[in-house]
């Protein structure tokens, strides 16, 4: 009998064949691909959320959980779309123009993931109208910005502009390293996360899932 929480357990130490097998084993089952996912992977995702924000454990440790995640969205999410299931919302996430880190960026992406919702990411060094596009064309809930450079945090004001003057619905969030809440609110930000977990959060209460 496929246990969920083993497939929890394996996700949270990052041990990605495990995961895959366990994966496998419970749609052989018949197990409902969306308890899989919620049951399974997020309640996985969100222990490892919960430990990465009280510093029990750290980036190499998130990112083979996230790598782990990854695997078992792949054989997952071709049955979830076959069950019809829908996710609690879309997140368009990239890192702004003229900042190439990415690494921050994929942890909340994939944490966004871990919470149910799409996500399109739209990589690094991305232009205010390649944000608004792809927001407009997904229709997207949460508009995801990251930045790890002073000189590049300023790109934030201009895509939030951007964003508002189109008229998207988009919620706009912020955050990367030298990012701070009092920043946030000088660009309008409708919010501001300190790291990934917090900001999978975020984005949920943003689009009001
Ligand atoms: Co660069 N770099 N880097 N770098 N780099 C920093 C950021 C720097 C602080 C190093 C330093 O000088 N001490 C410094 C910035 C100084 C400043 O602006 N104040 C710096 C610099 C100067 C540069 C270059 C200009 C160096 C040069 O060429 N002279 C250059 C710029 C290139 C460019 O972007 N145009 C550069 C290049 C690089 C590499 C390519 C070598 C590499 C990036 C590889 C990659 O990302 N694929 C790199 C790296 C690795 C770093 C450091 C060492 C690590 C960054 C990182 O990945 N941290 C960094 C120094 C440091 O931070 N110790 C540094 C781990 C990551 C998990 O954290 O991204 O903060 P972080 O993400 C966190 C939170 O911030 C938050 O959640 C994440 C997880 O908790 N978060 C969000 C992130 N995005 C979020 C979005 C949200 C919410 C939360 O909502 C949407």
């Amino acid at each position: 009998m496929a246990n969920l929480q083993a497939l929890a357990d394996a996700l949270i130490k990052g041990d990605r064949n495990t995961v895959v097998e366990l994966i496998h084993k419970a749609i052989d089952e018949d197990l409902k691909p969306k308890e899989i996912l919620e049951n399974g992977l997020i309640a996985g995702m969100d222990v490892v959320g919960k430990r990465f924000k009280a510093n029990e454990i750290y980036v190499p440790e998130v990112l083979i959980a996230a790598r782990a995640m990854h695997a078992a969205m792949d054989v997952l999410e071709p049955k979830l779309i076959e069950a019809g299931v829908e996710p609690v919302g879309t997140a368009v996430i990239g890192t702004v123009k003229g900042d190439l880190h990415d690494i921050g960026k994929n942890l909340v992406a994939m944490m966004f993931t871990g919470a149910g919702l799409k996500v399109v990411d739209i990589g690094t060094d991305v232009s205010p109208e390649k944000f608004v596009e792809t927001c407009k064309a997904e229709q997207a809930g949460v508009c995801a910005m990251s930045a790890l450079l002073t000189t590049t945090m300023s790109q934030m004001g201009s895509i939030i502009k951007a964003v508002k003057d189109a008229g998207l619905a988009a919620k706009t969030m912020i955050g990367g390293a030298p990012v701070t809440q009092a920043f946030a609110d000088e660009v309008g930000a409708d919010g501001y996360a300190a790291d990934a977990a917090s900001a999978a959060d975020l984005a949920k209460e943003l689009i009001g899932a």
